[in-house]
């Protein structure tokens, strides 16, 4: 199977990047995990994207806060999927951060998920790679029965509490 490369912008965006890990490794999804910086680090992180599919991988996953141009930057080296994380880090609460991720040029896609949004990238990361890999399509499915299944014992327990 492809891997997934997990990038971060700083260490400090470790705590969103969390969930994103979990449900790579609940899914059994091959991952590495780095801190590249499109701004601190731009000539390392220039030459992961362009190595990345002869490495191995089948999508990227960038996080970054405040003017987050990682996920773009690299977007720009790649023809891989990338999917960013906006991470809310600043004073404005993470917008600043969405708009920089999401408001990519056309002929340069990254598919943007929510503020602080970890695990929705690996999920979306799965069904990019599931295309190929049978079994995982088959994980996903288990997950998704799964939450179902929760959120109806949730309606059943909310529906009892307030019977009248
Ligand atoms: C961004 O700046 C990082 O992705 C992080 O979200 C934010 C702050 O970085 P640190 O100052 O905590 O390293 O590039």
């Amino acid at each position: 199977m492809r891997k997934v490369a997990v990038i971060m912008g700083s260490d400090s965006d470790l705590p969103v990047v969390t969930p994103c890990i979990e449900t790579l490794r609940a899914l059994d999804i091959p991952f590495c995990v780095r801190v590249l910086s499109a701004h601190r680090t731009p000539d390392a992180a220039r030459a992961f994207a362009c190595a990345a599919r002869e490495e191995g991988f089948g999508a990227l996953i960038a996080a970054a806060g405040k003017a987050a141009h990682l996920a773009g930057a690299l977007a720009a080296h790649t023809t891989l999927p990338v999917i960013g994380i906006p991470v809310r880090s600043s004073a404005l609460d993470g917008l600043d951060a969405l708009l920089s991720t999401v408001q990519m040029p056309p002929g340069m896609p990254v598919a943007t998920m929510a503020i602080d949004g970890g695990k929705n990238a690996a999920l979306l990361a799965a069904q990019i790679l599931s295309l190929s890999e049978p079994a995982l399509s088959e994980r996903l499915e288990s997950l998704r029965a799964e939450m179902t299944a929760q959120v109806l014992a949730k309606d059943a327990k909310i529906q009892a509490q307030f019977e009248s």
